[in-house]
């Protein structure tokens, strides 16, 4: 397969960008972390995980992606001649997943036995969506994974995922709800607001994302990898500031000085 060095550029630096975006927001988590009073602290200590995993892992991405193709003799293309897959993704979000489910409880102030629940809850359906998706992940049509491919097992596989991302969506519209109910006072119940649809909006983009070979190579390849690159920033960086800054706010709110 073969693809144009434009393509194959703007997905490397795409790529680039994602992590570095990463390292930037792993120093602005770990800087703000003060700013918020102690019991919203955890959910600062979550993103710092989660950009340490991602910055990690998508550099191998991005490593993985350079690796997989060679010069063409046609000038200006590059040929596919390696394996190339998403793989390092999905062990990515085997992490993720369950940290951004979990940070977002201690803004909104789930605790005790509920706590537990939705902790169980959320790492169990989070990391069977992601296994699953990664298990259909090596079915994706041959051009895409240069090593076979099975376009009904793909595809079953997806659907299998979607039925655990059904109960991840229904637990966190819960848990945003309950949210709205405690920050019902604060000035950060419009801030606070923004992230269901946020939530929705970028985590969907995923099997968006996932179901891209269904497209010619050339585009769908391409168009995979800016829309994982824009999901992971949705979901990890902007998902995690907005937190950090509702509880800034409420921290203030409730007379912590160091948050003013
Ligand atoms: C897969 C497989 C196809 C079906 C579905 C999927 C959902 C993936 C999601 C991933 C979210 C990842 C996040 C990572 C942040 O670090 C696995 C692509 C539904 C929702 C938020």
């Amino acid at each position: 397969m073969e693809l144009s060095v434009q393509s194959f550029q703007l997905v490397e630096h795409v790529l680039t960008l994602g992590y570095a975006a990463m390292a930037a927001s792993l120093l602005y988590f770990i800087l703000t972390i003060r700013t918020t009073a102690p019991k919203y602290r955890p959910s600062s200590v979550l993103s710092v995980v989660v950009m340490v995993s991602a910055l990690l892992l998508l550099m191998e991405q991005q490593d993985s992606w350079v690796a997989a193709f060679t010069a063409s003799e046609t000038e200006g293309m590059m040929t596919l001649t390696g394996n190339f897959s998403n793989g390092f993704r999905y062990l990515n979000w085997l992490i993720d997943v369950p940290m951004l489910l979990i940070q977002i409880l201690f803004i909104v102030g789930v605790t005790g036995a509920a706590f537990k629940k939705y902790v169980a809850q959320f790492a169990g359906a989070g990391m069977l969506m992601v296994l699953t998706g990664y298990i259909g992940q090596f079915s994706e049509p041959l051009e895409y994974s240069g090593q076979g491919g099975n376009v009904a097992m793909w595809l079953l596989w997806g659907v299998v995922s979607t039925v655990f991302y059904a109960f991840v969506l229904i637990l966190i519209t819960r848990v945003i709800k309950e949210g709205k109910k405690n920050l019902a006072k604060s000035k950060a119940l419009p801030l606070f607001s923004v992230l269901l649809p946020l939530f929705y909006v970028s985590w969907t983009l995923y099997p968006l994302a996932y179901i891209m070979p269904v497209l010619p190579f050339e585009f769908g390849i391409v168009a995979q990898q800016v829309i994982y690159t824009i999901a992971d920033v949705a979901s990890k960086v902007i998902y995690g500031v907005i937190l950090t800054l509702v509880g800034t706010m409420m921290s203030a709110e409730a007379g912590f000085e160091e948050a003013a």
